[in-house]
């Protein structure tokens, strides 16, 4: 049988400038063995990324001494294996040339077995200094590439385009072996990248086909075993239970050597995206048989389900809605960055972890962005246990790339094959997707038009028929945003909204836009305090110290936080009001994009916001920071992603009540709408019903706001009329109005509220809120309605639920992960000040 040998763990390394040679771990990197040796600080603490950047210019080696005690076959391979190798490098073996890394998105496998000796062996891998290569390449190349500012020369070496720095994180190239170093020897024949797919289903089962490639060596007769001496078997398993058991056929397919099965399965359970249904696994099991013996056996785990992406012309240009097993579906969601500017910290557990908070905010897709990597093993299991369909970019971001090249063009296939062929099995990918905004910086920022290459070449001829050959099942996508002859048209595709937060408008914007799909749109927060805490010193802790600044890595990040602040809230009255303002106004801006597109469903058929994560604490546009702590978005978006939801709107002088019902079930909804005044007196109360379709959005009703007791007051009022502001009247009672309204359906129970203008103009009394904590439970109730509730735990505990908009008399029950120690809340209107 094969065997694979670990060759993790201590390493040796050095810097060749000092040949001084110390220990290190793979999978790691240099930046991570420095911190471990006490040469380097934490590169988040205060301005400590400077140490970092001081190091790329170096060149290191990393060696291995290990010992092969003859256990070889007599005939077979072994193969060198490493995962990952980050990025430029030269592998040697017991002083032999293996060859050369350059990409570190795919694995390299040097076939050493003429070189593995009894005894004592020796790996050695050095490596160049990806920025000095990089900026030589550029030097020397007669193009002149535009986009990649951060680093000029990034487009030319595959390598995490992050990692040298974005508007989110860090400037940090990581150089090392990044994912495991292993020996593998095949005996006999090897399965390799295999696949499934799910052809069609109908009222018999589901059609599937599955199988993979194989390998052969050497056999035990010391000659080449013929593969028409070998049998191959198919098993499928559901809970346990065999519902498949056959013969596969072995071919040669494009030159290679397949396995391949096709059938029928019946009663097949169907994976669904979260909230639409479950997530059934099935096991499948390939083994492959010579004279009587297995040589080789694969398992993997996967899903049925079909994908198709409906793409019709209709009177607003042409759709763009994914379908899963014939059911149309919402894709709601955010955007995934690498998870660390470290990447070989993070765990099997770290993604189980994201993934499982993106589910229970109610999400159902993430997109991987395409400046970061193809994600770790893990990251794709736990999107097909969940529910998570996955948007997968193809690691290209935000530049032009050096595709007129022959060597590029086959880095760029060679990557794309392992990629589609390693990802495939994978019921949680739905679509592949060429790039990120390339094609929308041809069109409107370099002026390109429509380039033969640049890039091109690449998402146009290579990755559609890459996909095409090694994964005909799944949709492919040439960029994001991408659809019209506007890539970022609101008529067509996809469409990244950037008005808002990039281009500094009022994120009221969002309501005029009529996007298909909107797969980008974002808005900054601030982490929460204990994140700040630990990357500061008192005294850093005010937004403007060079700390505060260097942890918001957009250009004017800081200044856009607080434009937003003063347009709608106000100035804070200190640093953790600041830090908690913005946070309310991030939930708040996200939140009015996504009831706008949602009740837009399916003329706009997703909204992945910009973004879940972070690589490291900083004030960005993630939810959740760098250390796991939840900022207000994420608690709105369990909100404004739910199944069902109700939404309020006021149009020329009416309220609306609109409801989307993202179940496949027609559901009886009661709803309630109540209107007080800002003290907390009720001034009015209508009650409603309404049939829910299924899978849909509509109008339930529409409400005179005298008819909930909302009368009229004239104030004067300062409004933007562009290109001025005028003094206008307006009515003063909707100042002193919010309502608050309940849908209740399925058993559920959904809220939301509504205001009549930007908190810092409404009329708000300051609540008093009772806080009552037993044992994991905190028990709020405020007098008066109440917005942006800051929970504050005296313990760095997990919270079910915070920033809160309180009814008054409503008690809000949250629960804490354990007993939470003095609980504080505070509220916005806590957190301003007039500066008279
Ligand atoms: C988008 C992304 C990223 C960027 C983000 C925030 O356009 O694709 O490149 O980090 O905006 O500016």
């Amino acid at each position: 049988m094969n065997v694979v040998i670990s060759l993790n763990g201590t390493w040796q390394f050095c810097s060749k400038k000092d040949k001084q040679w110390k220990n290190g771990r793979v999978p790691g990197c240099v930046q991570m063995d420095l911190m471990a040796l006490g040469e380097l600080g934490d590169p988040f603490y205060r301005l400590n990324e400077i140490d970092f950047h001081k190091l790329e210019e170096e060149e290191w080696i990393y060696r291995k001494e290990f010992e092969w005690n003859d256990a070889l076959p007599v005939s077979g391979r072994v193969y060198l294996v490493f995962e990952g190798i980050d990025t430029l490098a030269d592998v040697y073996m017991n002083g032999y040339y293996l060859g050369r890394a350059e990409n570190m998105f795919i694995p390299y496998r040097f076939d050493v077995g003429e070189i593995l000796r009894s005894g004592l062996n020796e790996v050695e891998v050095h490596f160049d200094s990806p920025i000095r290569t990089i900026r030589a390449m550029e030097r020397n190349s007669p193009i002149t590439l535009r986009g990649a500012n951060n680093e000029i020369g990034r487009p030319y070496v595959r390598k995490a385009q992050y990692s040298y720095g974005w508007d989110w994180g860090p400037r940090i190239a990581q150089v090392g072996l990044w994912r495991p170093v292993y020996l593998e020897v095949v005996e006999t024949a090897k399965i390799r990248y295999p696949f499934f797919e799910t052809r069609r289903i109908n009222k018999d089962g589901a059609f599937v086909a599955t199988g993979a490639e194989i390998e052969m060596v050497a056999g035990d007769d010391g000659k080449t075993v013929l593969h028409d001496e070998m049998e191959a078997f198919v098993e499928i398993f559901y809970q346990g239970k065999v519902v498949v058991s056959e013969k596969a056929s072995i071919d040669r397919f494009r030159g290679k050597l397949q396995l391949s099965w096709e059938g029928l399965i019946e009663n097949a359970a169907l994976w669904y995206p979260n909230g639409m249904g479950q997530q059934p696994l099935y096991e499948v099991k390939l083994r492959l048989v010579h004279n009587g013996k297995t040589v080789d056996e694969h398992s993997f785990r996967t899903g049925i389900r079909t994908v198709r992406l409906i793409r019709e012309r209709d009177e607003m240009g042409e759709s763009f809605i994914f379908e899963i097993n014939g059911e149309k579906v919402f894709a709601k969601g955010a955007n995934w960055i690498p998870a660390d500017s470290l990447l070989p910290r993070l765990t099997e557990d770290d993604y189980y972890y994201y993934i499982k908070a993106a589910k229970d905010a109610n999400m159902n897709m993430l997109r991987i962005w395409g400046g970061g990597i193809y994600e770790h093993p893990a990251f794709y299991e736990a999107c097909d246990r969940m529910g998570i369909m996955v948007w997968q970019d193809f690691m290209y971001a935000c530049a032009q790339y050096p595709d007129q090249f022959d060597w590029f063009q086959r880095l760029a296939e060679t990557e794309a094959e392992h990629v589609v062929k390693s990802l495939r099995i994978h019921p949680s990918i739905v679509l592949w997707c060429g790039n990120n905004e390339n094609n929308w910086g041809f069109h409107s920022w370099w002026g390109n038009g429509v380039p033969k290459y640049l890039g091109n070449y690449i998402y146009q001829e290579i990755l559609p028929r890459v996909c095409a050959e090694n994964d005909p099942s799944r949709p492919y996508w040439v960029s994001s945003p991408y659809g019209g002859e506007d890539p970022n048209s609101m008529a067509e595709g996809d469409r990244h909204c950037w008005t808002v937060w990039s281009g500094w408008a009022d994120y009221n914007e969002y309501l005029n836009d009529t996007g298909r799909f909107i797969s980008e749109f974002g808005f900054q927060a601030m982490p929460c305090l204990k994140t700040i805490y630990s990357f500061t010193q008192p005294e850093d802790r005010h937004p403007l110290s060079p700390v505060m600044l260097s942890h918001n890595k957009m250009v004017d990040g800081t200044e856009r936080l607080v434009r937003f602040m003063i347009a709608k809230a106000g100035f804070p009255k200190d640093f953790s009001s600041f830090v908690y303002l913005t946070q309310f106004i991030q939930a708040e801006a996200i939140k009015t994009g996504v009831e706008h597109w949602r009740t837009r469903k399916f003329n706009t058929a997703g909204t992945l916001y910009w973004q879940l994560n972070d690589c490291w604490p900083v004030a960005s546009w993630s939810c959740i920071d760098y250390h796991r702590r939840k900022k207000g978005l994420y608690y709105y978006t369990k909100n404004f992603f739910h199944n069902i939801l109700i939404v309020p709107k006021y149009k020329e002088g009416r309220i609306f009540i609109h409801a989307v019902n993202d179940t496949l079930d027609e559901l009886d909804a009661r709803v309630r709408v109540t209107a007080y005044a800002l003290d907390g007196t009720k001034k009015g109360e209508i009650y409603m019903k309404a049939i829910l379709l299924p899978n849909s959005a509509s109008v339930i009703g529409s409400i005179q706001p005298e008819e909930l007791g909302i009368g009229y007051r004239p104030v004067v009022m300062p409004v933007d009329a562009d290109p001025t502001v005028l003094p206008v009247e307006k009515n003063g009672e909707l100042l002193d109005t919010v309502l608050f309204v309940e849908l209740v359906a399925d058993g559920q129970s959904v809220r939301n509220y509504l205001v009549f203008d930007a908190f810092r103009n409404l009329e708000l009394k300051e609540p008093n809120i009772s806080c009552v904590v037993k044992g994991n439970k905190i028990e709020l109730v405020s007098d008066k309605p109440a917005f942006g509730v800051f929970i504050e735990t005296q313990r760095d505990v997990e919270l079910s639920d915070n920033c809160l908009v309180l009814e008054p008399s409503i008690p809000h029950v949250v629960e804490a992960s354990e007993e939470p120690g003095d609980v504080k809340t505070v509220d916005i209107t806590r957190m301003v000040i007039k500066l008279y």
